[in-house]
């Protein structure tokens, strides 16, 4: 399979770019954004105000790019590593801390945007993004969902069911895998004998897509013609997004364990964000003072959420199920009350 490409590992266009002058600076800036906030938050979990946290270097522009695919009526249904995507959708940063400090009161997006908290069972957020979906088309609305899976997430059987029943009835879903290398320890190739992810969607009667998804450019593009796929009712997509994983699997894991340095050292050459500077300062729309002045407003940015996240009142321990469902089921009325100490 084709991988689709538009820019090489420095950023220089390989051919006739299909995005707008303001589209690739807004993209540029909505990736520095999210490396900011990975970067910052790291730091706030040495200093113990945050809990464990998955980051996601290098992984910026497969994310990134399919959010700003998404309309703001659309649905973003992510998995635990996808904050930068979250963040691009519009899901305040104040939130992303709480959530990352496991406070409830971060966890509930805001009534205007259509995102499901971050799923942390594996591959189960992909039978529920369907779900949506398939519900929207039922209501008449032409809103898509897109979702995100890991490598090893698609060898889960949720993964199966879910596509399976996308493809059946043309729920309109963009399956976003970003093929990271490595499912925690374990190498993509031990754990599947397809050469390509993309290649499953045979298995379902999709189409399958493969995108280099270190490259903005082009990752936003195949994630715009999925959407429009999926919004003109003709069904699913599933995108294979080629792209590593440079940091540890969480902030409580060392990669050096499994994984040798050489690795990363040759992906950190093809980071998504120098790609797109290059690709900036290439078409002359960029330099250094543009640059620096990007950094003191994404600083101040995320100073004033660490500001209003530090101000929220303690969370309660009961708080902790009160989002499960939207009428609280008798089990979770017992635990609520147990958790009160009501019991
Ligand atoms: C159902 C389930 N099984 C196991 C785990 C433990 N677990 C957390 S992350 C992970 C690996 C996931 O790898 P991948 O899907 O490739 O996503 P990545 O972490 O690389 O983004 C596992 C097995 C879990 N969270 N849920």
């Amino acid at each position: 399979m084709d991988t689709v490409q538009y820019l090489d590992d420095a950023g220089l266009p390989l051919r006739d770019l299909p995005l707008s002058t303001p589209e690739l600076l807004m993209g540029y800036r909505a990736l520095r954004r999210a490396r900011h906030f990975d970067e910052r938050v790291i730091i706030l979990q040495r200093q113990g105000r945050l809990g464990v946290f998955p980051p996601f270097r290098g992984q910026e522009a497969a994310q990134v790019g399919v959010a700003l695919a998404l309309r703001k009526s659309d649905w973003l249904v992510p998995s635990y590593r996808e904050t930068a995507a979250a963040m691009t959708f519009g899901m305040p940063l104040t939130n992303l801390i709480l959530n990352w400090r496991a406070d409830p009161a971060g966890w509930r997006a805001p009534d205007d945007i259509n995102m499901i908290q971050f799923y942390i069972p594996i591959a189960t957020q992909i039978p529920q993004a369907t779900g949506i979906a398939h519900a929207e088309r039922l209501k008449g609305s032409d809103n898509i969902v897109a979702t995100f899976v890991g490598d090893g997430g698609t060898s889960e059987g949720d993964f199966h069911e879910g596509l399976n029943f996308a493809a059946v009835f043309d729920a309109p879903v963009i399956f976003m895998v970003q093929n990271n290398g490595w499912a925690i320890s374990v190498p993509t190739h031990k754990q599947m004998k397809v050469q390509r992810i993309a290649l499953k969607a045979q298995g379902y009667g999709i189409p399958g897509v493969v995108v280099d998804g270190n490259d903005l450019v082009a990752v936003w593009s195949v994630a715009k013609e999925a959407a429009e796929r999926a919004r003109r009712g003709d069904g699913p997509t599933l995108i294979e997004a080629i792209t590593y994983r440079i940091a540890p699997h969480t902030s409580s894991d060392d990669p050096s364990r499994y994984r040798g340095e050489e690795e990363s050292a040759v992906w950190e050459k093809r980071d998504p964000i120098l790609r797109m500077r290059g690709l900036l300062e290439h078409l002359k729309l960029w330099d250094e003072a543009q640059d620096k002045e990007l950094s003191e407003e994404l600083e101040g940015e995320f100073l004033a959420a660490v500001e209003e996240a530090d101000q929220a009142p303690e969370p309660k321990p009961w708080e902790i199920v009160e989002q499960v469902y939207a009428k609280m089921g008798a089990d979770q009325k017992v635990a609520w009350e147990y958790l009160r100490g009501e019991a």
